[in-house]
This record gives C-alpha cells, structure tokens and sequence, in this order.
C-alpha cells in the first residue's frame, strides 16, 4: 500500500515539519515530490538520506500523485489543489481556503475521523489554535456536553511563519542593544501598521473582520462549530501574539451541559483522550507550557479550576506545538487515516 506524495509549500516552516514527520514516522511512501513556489525551487532536501529538488509547483505536478499536502498559502491553494484533485490527487489542505466549504471535511483525527469519509477530493486541517481546542473539548463535550467556550489564545511567532521568527530575533537584539526595534511583518504582513513583537503582546492575529474580531478570532469560532458538529455553540476568542517561537497556549473557561461536575471529572473525560496529556498538579507546580510542549505531538492541558461562580463553569490551559499538531502531524495523521481506511 505505499503511495505517491507530493508536498507543496516544502520549504516553508510548516512544509519543513511535514518532510521530518513523514521520515521520522516512516509514511508508507513510494515516491515523495516537493514542490513550491518558483522563488524557492532549486533548493535541495534531505529525504531518506536521498538529496531531493525541490520543483515549481504547477498543475502538471500532480500526475501520479496519490496524496498532495498542501502548505503554501491560501492562494496557492485555490489555483493548485482543484488542479491536483483533476489529476486524481488527494489534497490536505492546511490553509483557510476550502475550510469552512460545506463539501470539505474539516478534520482533527481524534475528534472526527468519520467525517473524512465524506471528503470530494480535498479535506482541510484546521487551524492550529482550533486544533489543539478541539482535541482538549471533545472528551469533555462527549462525556458532559458544552454549551458555551471563551478562550484567549497565548500564541508563538512562528504561527506567522519563518520571518516572523526572524523578525522576533531581530527585535529581541536590537531591544538589548538599545537600538530601535524595526518592525516589518507582524502583526500581519499585508496590514497597514506593523508593531514589534518582542518584550510586547499584540491582540491581533490576521486581519479584522466587520464585526471587529480578528480572522484568527473567527477560524477558532467558525472552525470549531464545524469540527465539534455543535452550530448551537456559543463560543467568543481574544487570540494574542506573544513573543516565543513556538507553541500556542490558551486559556479556555467552558460551561458543560451536566451539573455537579469535579475537577476529578473533567480530568478523568481527559485522561483516556486520544492525543492529549493530562499535566495538573498545583501541589507539585504541574502544568504545561510553550516550551515543555515544543517538538511533541500531544495536546498538554493543566491548571482545571472549577468556576467560583458558575456550577457549570470550567477553566483550561491548553498548550500544543502549532507547527506539529497544529500543522504538520495533524496533515498527516489525516493522510494516514485516509491510507489505513482505504479512503483514497
Ligand atoms: C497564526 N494560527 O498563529 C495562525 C497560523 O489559518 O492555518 C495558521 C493560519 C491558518 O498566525
């Protein structure tokens, strides 16, 4: 059963993440194809101890190939991944392009794996602040329902790619020699006015929306009524850039259908979940954090606290590498499901 990928995007921070996963975790490959855009092809990769170059990606790429990952933003997206299901490819799609089409399974593995099996060619991973909220809810949404999330989001840099991280960097070196900072990129490339990240917290991740949440804001929203099959959710986000490189964290206060519920119950809803970790102890100072999360592919969650108003109110912390779970290991968990269950 080995197959034939092609990776688009291979050379961004997100793309990079795929190749390591699909080395380290021994993808049932028969032939890989990196692809990009014409700026970075040229360039060569490492892949199974074999020097690979990385092509243009254009339409003609994906003859042949039975599983393309997309990861090169949204634009590529919509003029290559149509052009790729065409040739009888399937797409992961890791941008907001196709994620909330009605025709377009929206997937955490762990939470709705079943919607996959609907998929018209091409399936959308979530973005990574949703992801790693919706693996951390659905158990407790399972075992006691949800009525209501308001979560803020703590997030990474590289969330904005490898500039960002640069641009975090840069900043962090001239702050310490007391240079003026230069910001160019964040908090959102495109954006009119851009302010340093570094020693600062921005609350605005992409670009606002008319009804004054940011794009980000409304993904999480939007995503996770989709992913938890909940369109009666009410569920409000204040995401914020903050400055570390990787692993978003997010504080999530939850109402749950089911009175008279413990800490001990939410933590025993949590501990059997599929792909997340259970990190709590105040006596013993347990907790995740950004960089105890980085490089793993789990959803930590720490600090349950029951609400001291609310008897049916929660509050989380949730922590997840953006890049794997939120990204990489997430495509291709899908991809693996899709080639375990025969549903190419
Ligand atoms: C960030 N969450 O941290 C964004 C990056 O829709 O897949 C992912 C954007 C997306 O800036």
């Amino acid at each position: 059963n080995l197959v034939n990928v092609a990776v688009v995007g291979a050379t961004g921070a997100v793309g990079e993440k795929i190749i390591e996963i699909l080395e380290h975790k021994n993808f049932p490959i028969n032939e890989i194809k990196l692809l990009s855009s014409k700026r970075s092809a040229g360039k060569r990769v490492v892949f199974n101890q074999q020097e690979l170059t990385v092509e243009e990606a254009k339409p003609e790429s994906f003859s042949n190939i039975d599983i393309a990952l997309f990861s090169a933003g949204g634009s590529v997206s919509k003029k290559l991944a149509p052009e790729a299901v065409k040739r009888g490819a399937v797409v992961v799609d890791n941008t907001s392009a196709f994620r909330m089409d009605e025709d377009v399974p929206l997937v955490v593995p762990e939470v709705n794996e079943d919607d996959l099996q609907s998929h018209n060619g091409i399936i959308a991973n979530p973005n990574c602040s949703t992801i790693q909220m919706v693996a951390a809810l659905k158990p407790i949404q399972k075992a006691f329902g949800l009525s209501r999330v308001i979560v803020s989001t703590y997030q990474a840099v590289s969330g904005a790619g490898n500039q960002a991280n640069q641009e975090l960097e840069q900043q962090t070196r001239q702050y310490l020699n007391n240079e003026e900072m230069t910001a160019e990129l964040l908090p959102v490339k495109g954006d009119e006015k851009h302010y340093p990240i570094a020693f600062n917290a921005l609350p605005q991740i992409d670009v606002f929306q008319d009804n004054g949440y940011t794009f980000e804001e409304m993904k999480m929203i939007n995503e996770s009524k989709k992913i938890l099959h909940a369109q009666d959710l009410a569920i409000a986000a204040t995401c914020v850039r903050l400055p570390f490189f990787t692993s978003h964290a997010e504080s999530v206060y939850i109402d749950v259908e089911k009175g008279g519920l413990t800490v001990e119950d939410i933590w025993s809803a949590l501990r059997g979940a599929d792909g997340v970790i259970l990190q709590d102890d105040p006596n013993t100072q347990t907790y995740p954090t950004p960089l105890n999360a980085s490089n793993k592919e789990e959803v930590f969650v720490g600090r349950v606290r029951k609400d001291l108003d609310n008897t049916k109110g929660f509050h989380l912390w949730i922590v997840s590498d953006n890049l794997i779970k939120g990204a990489a290991w997430n495509t291709i968990q899908i991809a693996e499901h899709l080639v375990m269950n025969k549903w190419l």
